[in-house]
C-alpha cells in the first residue's frame, strides 16, 4: 500500500514522514520510505514454526513536496509530485497547527482543510474537462463519458469525487486518470509541542471523526514523534509516558489507514515462511490466494483455514485439527482477519 503525504509548504510533511517511516533520509523532491507493518500474530507464528523467513506486510510512505499553496510563495505542482499523488492509494493531508517558523499565515486548520480540498478538486476538474471535451466532440456514447460527466457536475460544485458512488465498471473506465479527489483521505493535524498541551487547540488534538465518505482524521505532534524515532525502546517508553501516550503515533496511524481502506490481514505459516498478507475486507478465498500467486487463484481448489482465535486456543494445527476447528473452505469463503490459510491449488 502506498500512502502519499501531502499538504501546503511548511505544514510539516517531511517531519511527519520521518515520524511514520523512521530511519529514511528525506530527499529534496519526492522521497519513498518503506516500513513493515508490526503484527504480533506473525511473531507468535514465527515463534512456533521457527521458519527460515518471516515476512510482514509493508507500507510505502511518500513525502510529496511541492503542493501549490494559495499565496505562501509556493510553486505549481511538479509532474513528479502529481504522479506521486496519483500513484498513492491513500492521501494524507498534513495540516499545520503550530506557528509557521517562516512567519507565514497564522494557524488556521479549517482554512487549510478547505483550501486543500479545493486544490484537489481543481486538479481533477482540469483533467476531467479536457477528456470530456474530446469525448463530446467524438459524441462518444460510453460509460466513461457518462461517469466523467457525473464527475464534472460534482467537481463544479466543489464536491470531491470520493463522496460519489461509482460501480466497478465506472471506476475501471476512469482508472487511467488517477483522479486525486477520488483517493481516500486522512486529514492529519500536526500540532506543535505547545499546542499539543494547550486546551485552546483541543479540537485539533482530538479532532471530530470525518463526516464525508472514505475520509478519516488523525492528530499527532510531528516534531516529538520524529525525535522519538531516534531513541531506543526503553527511552521511547519513558518519553511516551511523559506525553501521556501509550504507543508511537505511527502504530495508531497504520491502524487508521487499514480501517479507512477496509483492509485486513490473513496469515500463512510453515517451516519455510510465516507471513502476513493484506486484502480488502470481504475478499473471497480465491482473491486471497491471488495475493500469494496468480497461479494459486487460477487453480484454486480449496482453502484450509484455521481462525486466529482457534490457533491461540489450541496452540497448534494438529490440536486444532483434532478438535475439529480446522476448516476446509471453498471458493465462496470470505476471508476473516487473522485467518491462517493454506491454499490447495491445481495449477
Ligand atoms: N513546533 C513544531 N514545528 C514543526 C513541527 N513539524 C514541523 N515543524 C517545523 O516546521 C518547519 C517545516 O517542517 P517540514 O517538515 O520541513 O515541512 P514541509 O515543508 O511540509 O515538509 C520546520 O522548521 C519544522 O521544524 C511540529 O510538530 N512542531
Ligand atoms: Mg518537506
Amino acid at each position: 500500500m502506498q500512502v502519499g503525504i501531502t499538504g501546503f509548504p511548511r505544514s510539516g510533511k517531511t517531519t511527519v514522514f520521518q515520524a511514520l517511516a523512521p530511519g529514511v533520509k528525506p530527499g529534496k523532491d519526492v522521497t519513498y520510505g518503506n516500513i513493515k507493518v508490526p503484527d504480533a500474530r506473525v511473531d507468535l507464528l514465527a515463534e512456533h514454526f521457527q521458519p527460515k523467513k518471516t515476512t510482514l506486510a509493508e507500507i510505502t510512505f511518500v513525502d510529496i513536496a511541492g503542493m501549490p499553496g494559495t499565496g505562501d510563495g509556493a510553486k505549481a505542482l511538479e509532474p513528479r509530485t502529481i504522479s506521486a499523488m496519483r500513484s498513492s492509494e491513500v492521501l494524507v493531508h498534513v495540516v499545520r497547527v503550530f506557528d509557521d517558523p517562516m512567519g507565514g499565515k497564522p494557524i488556521d486548520p479549517a482554512r487549510d482543510v478547505d483550501d486543500f480540498a479545493a486544490e484537489l478538486v481543481f486538479a481533477d476538474l482540469e483533467v476531467v474537462e479536457k477528456r470530456l471535451d474530446r469525448l463530446n466532440r467524438e459524441n462518444a456514447k460510453t460509460l466513461e463519458r457518462r461517469a466523467l460527466e457525473r464527475c464534472a457536475v460534482a467537481l463544479n460544485e466543489e464536491i470531491p469525487l470520493r463522496e460519489l458512488e461509482f460501480d466497478e465498471e465506472e471506476l475501471k473506465a476512469m482508472s487511467g486518470y488517477a483522479l486525486v479527489s477520488l483517493r481516500p483521505l486522512i486529514t492529519l493535524f500536526n500540532l506543535g509541542e505547545e499546542e499539543w498541551g494547550d486546551p485552546d487547540y483541543a479540537q485539533w488534538r482530538d479532532p471530530a471523526p470525518a463526516t464525508g465518505a472514505r475520509q478519516a482524521t488523525f492528530a499527532l505532534c510531528g516534531q516529538t514523534e520524529m525525535e522519538l524515532t531516534d531513541l531506543d525502546e526503553a527511552e521511547q517508553a519513558e518519553f511516551l509516558e511523559m506525553l501521556g501516550l501509550t504507543e508511537p503515533a505511527r502504530l495508531a496511524f497504520i491502524r487508521k489507514a487499514y480501517d479507512l481502506l477496509d483492509l485486513i490481514s490473513f496469515l500463512t505459516s510453515g517451516k519455510d515462511e510465516c507471513r502476513a498478507w493484506t486484502v480488502r475486507k470481504g475478499s473471497s478465498a480465491p482473491v486471497a490466494a491471488g495475493k500469494i500467486h496468480t497461479d494459486l487463484q487460477r487453480g484454486f481448489i480449496r482453502a484450509e483455514v484455521l481462525g486466529w482465535h482457534d490457533w491461540v486456543k489450541y496452540g497448534s494445527e494438529q490440536a486444532a485439527k483434532a478438535a475439529g476447528v480446522h476448516r476446509v473452505e471453498g471458493k465462496g469463503y470470505i476471508v476473516q482477519d487473522g485467518d491462517i490459510i493454506n491454499i490447495r491449488s491445481g495449477v
